[in-house]
């Protein structure tokens, strides 16, 4: 293995996450900010949530030239094939708009992690990771990604979480994790963030002006059945991005 890239992963598994940064070209950049603005013209996103978050998870089908690209990206490649090698799959590919005040619910991507049997003799553990793509440059008073320092590795109490692995309620884990120690990230136009799918994290916008975006892939492992508790959709088949 590339001894940059060994030298990141160590650090991924200290912290839960690390930022890549230029992992686009600034055309692959504009290129995906522009598409993705296309899609809100066009109406293909899955709804606006309460927390300001616009998703779309039709993209790879409806512009396949722009986001498959994104998929197991040469960025990307060298880490999802340390960690995975040919067990890995695309569990899905989702983007993101935040069109006006953004300040999101803290969240698990994978809230099944820690609830996975054990016990059973054969079985496998789960892992998975989100590599995010983002479009217009973050930073302080404009908008930042923040993480639980070290959340990869405590698990949600007992009194915040359901027996699958899904919160009791946004308040419970609100209140929990705002608690908690943070690390804040302010990737830049162009950078990618690589982060374990179960590390607790969180999008905000300072200026509800700005213009924010990103594309999310979801990797998994092979041990995941459909039942897991994950945010997203699987994808149908689950592409293999042929590592
Ligand atoms: O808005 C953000 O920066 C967070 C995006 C997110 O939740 C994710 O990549 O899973």
């Amino acid at each position: 293995m590339d001894e940059a890239v060994a030298k990141n992963l160590a650090v991924f598994e200290e912290k839960g996450w690390i930022l890549i940064p230029e992992a686009l070209t600034p055309e692959e950049t504009e290129r995906c900010r522009i598409a993705l603005n296309t899609a809100r013209a066009n109406g293909w996103e899955e709804g606006l949530n309460h927390v300001g978050n616009m998703w779309f998870d039709s993209l790879l089908d409806r512009m396949p030239e722009v986001f498959a690209p994104m998929i197991g990206h040469p960025s990307v490649r060298p880490y999802l094939e340390a960690l995975y090698g040919p067990q890995c799959q695309l569990r899905s590919l989702r983007g993101h708009i935040n069109p006006g005040p953004y300040d999101q619910e803290w969240h698990l991507d994978f809230y099944g992690y820690w609830q996975q049997n054990d016990k059973a003799r054969y079985a496998s553990r789960g892992t998975g990771v989100n590599t995010t793509f983002y479009f217009q440059d973050n930073g302080p008073g404009i908008a930042r990604l923040t993480y639980v320092k070290g959340g990869h590795r405590i698990p949600p109490p007992p009194e915040i979480t359901r027996p699958g692995g899904w919160s009791v309620s946004e308040q419970a884990f609100n209140e929990w994790y705002d608690a908690q120690e943070h690390e804040i990230v302010y990737p830049k136009a162009g950078d990618c963030v690589l982060f374990f799918s179960h590390i607790p994290h969180k999008g905000s916008k300072d200026n509800e002006e700005v213009e924010r975006s990103n594309i999310v892939c979801h990797y998994q492992n092979n041990p995941f059945y459909p039942g897991i508790a994950h945010v997203s959709v699987l994808q149908k088949p689950a592409i293999f991005p042929l590592l």
